[in-house]
C-alpha cells in the first residue's frame, strides 16, 4: 500500500485529492494546522479513513515530524496562503507560507526521506501578465505577491531537482473550482450569491472586475493530474487547464440563469474587490499533459457552473451562516 502525505488537506484540492488517493488504495496522511474552530467540514465523509498530523508550513520541525510519522512515498504540497487579494494585504505572510514553506518542506524531505516524491502546487498566476494562451513554454510574469511567492517555490523545486535529484514535479494548474471552493473566490461567491438572492436571503451581489477572463475547470478532474505526474519515470512540470476561457460576467450570466434570474439586475460593481494589479486573461494549453500523462478535463464550463449553483441552492446551511457572520473587513 502506497503512503501519501498531503499538506493543505483541509482545503478544496486536499479533499478531492485525498478522496482520489483513497479510491486508488493509498494510505492517506494529512498535515493540519491549528485553528481556533474546526475546519473539518470538507473532510467529514472521509475523516475515518485518513490520519491527520498537526503541523504548519511555518514550522520546519513539524514538517520533519510529519515526514517521520507518515514515511510517505509521495508528498503533495497543497498548503498555501492561496487567495490572491489577501496576498496584497499580507505580502509577508504570503511569502513565508507560500514561498519559504516550500523550502522548509524540500529540506525536510532531502534530509529525512530523499526518495520521497514531491508534488508542488504551482499556478497559472505565475504567467500573470503574459498574453494568452499560456503553455509549458510560456515565460513567467507574476502580477501579485501570491504569484511571486509561487514562482519562488516553483524554482526551488526545479533547483532541488537539479541540485539533489529530488523527485519534484510542479503542476501549473489553471483555476479549478467545485462546490467545495472557498466562499471568497469569485466562482463560489457568484454561485452562493445567486442562490442567496433566489432564496430571498440577499438583494444584490457586489463584485470587482467583471471583464477578467479565467480558464475554469473542475477540481475533481484536476487532482487526477497531480497523481499522474508523480507516477512518471522522471520528474517534470506540467500545465493543467481546460483550454477554454470565460469572463467573470459570463460566469454571472450562467449562474444566475441556472436559478432563473437576470444577473444584470442584481450584480453591482465595488472598488473594494478590485486588485492593485490584475491578471486579465488566463487561458491554458495543456497539450503536454495530454501527450505525456494522458490527462484531459472531463467537465464542461456549463456543467461546472450547474454543479456549484445546484449545491449552493441545496445546502444553504453550509454557507449562509458564515456569510452572515463574515466581518466586512477592508
Ligand atoms: P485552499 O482551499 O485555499 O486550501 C489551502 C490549504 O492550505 C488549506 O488546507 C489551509 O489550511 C492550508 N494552509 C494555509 N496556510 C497553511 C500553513 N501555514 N501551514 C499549513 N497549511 C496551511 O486552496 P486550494 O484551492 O485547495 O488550492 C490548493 C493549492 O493549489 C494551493 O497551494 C493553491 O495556491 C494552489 N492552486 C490552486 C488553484 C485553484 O484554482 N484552486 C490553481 C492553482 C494553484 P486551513 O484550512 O487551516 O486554512
Ligand atoms: O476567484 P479569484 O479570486 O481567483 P484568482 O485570483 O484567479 O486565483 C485563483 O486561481 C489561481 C490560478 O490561476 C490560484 F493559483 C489561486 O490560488 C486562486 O485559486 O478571482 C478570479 C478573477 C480575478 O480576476 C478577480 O479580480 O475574478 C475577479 N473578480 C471580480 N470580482 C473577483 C471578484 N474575485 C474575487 N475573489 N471576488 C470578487 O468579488
Amino acid at each position: 500500500m502506497k503512503k501519501a502525505l498531503l499538506t493543505g488537506i483541509t482545503g478544496q484540492d486536499g479533499f478531492y485529492l485525498a478522496e482520489h488517493l483513497l479510491s486508488l488504495g493509498y494510505q492517506v496522511y494529512g498535515l493540519k494546522r491549528r485553528t481556533s474552530t474546526s475546519n473539518m467540514e470538507r473532510l467529514k465523509d472521509i475523516l475515518d479513513q485518513i490520519t491527520l498530523i498537526d503541523g504548519d508550513l511555518l514550522d520546519s520541525s513539524s514538517l520533519v515530524r510529519a515526514i517521520r510519522i507518515s514515511q510517505p512515498d509521495e508528498v503533495y504540497n497543497l498548503a498555501a496562503q492561496s487567495f490572491v487579494k489577501t496576498s496584497f494585504e499580507q505580502p509577508e505572510l504570503t511569502g513565508e507560507v507560500t514561498a519559504l514553506g516550500v523550502t522548509r518542506l524540500l529540506e525536510a524531505i532531502r534530509q529525512n526521506a530523499p526518495e520521497t516524491r514531491l508534488y508542488q502546487a504551482s499556478t497559472s498566476e505565475m504567467f500573470g501578465g503574459h498574453p494568452p494562451p499560456q503553455s509549458d513554454e510560456t515565460p513567467f510574469y507574476p502580477r501579485s505577491p501570491y504569484g511571486v511567492a509561487k514562482l519562488y517555490a516553483h524554482w526551488m523545486v526545479v533547483n532541488y531537482r537539479e541540485a539533489y535529484d529530488t523527485f519534484g514535479c510542479c503542476g501549473i494548474l489553471f483555476n479549478h473550482e467545485s462546490p467545495f471552493r472557498g466562499s471568497e473566490f469569485v466562482t463560489q461567491k457568484i454561485a452562493q450569491g445567486a442562490a442567496s438572492i433566489k432564496l430571498g436571503y440577499s438583494k444584490y451581489l457586489e463584485l470587482g472586475n467583471l471583464d477578467a477572463k479565467r480558464d475554469w475547470g473542475y477540481a475533481k478532474d484536476f487532482v487526477k493530474a497531480m497523481h499522474l505526474m508523480l507516477q512518471q519515470d522522471k520528474p517534470e512540470d506540467f500545465v493543467i487547464a481546460t483550454g477554454e476561457a470565460h469572463t467573470v460576467k459570463e460566469f454571472c450570466e450562467a449562474a444566475f440563469s441556472r436559478v432563473g434570474l437576470d444577473w444584470s439586475k442584481y450584480v453591482r460593481i465595488s472598488e473594494k474587490y478590485m486588485r492593485p494589479s490584475e491578471v486579465s486573461y488566463l487561458l491554458g494549453n495543456a497539450t503536454k499533459a495530454k501527450r505525456v500523462l494522458g490527462w484531459e478535463p472531463e467537465t464542461s464550463f456549463q456543467d461546472l457552473v450547474a454543479k456549484m449553483v445546484d449545491h449552493a441552492m441545496a445546502h444553504p446551511e453550509q454557507w449562509y451562516k458564515a456569510k452572515k457572520n463574515a466581518k466586512k473587513s477592508t
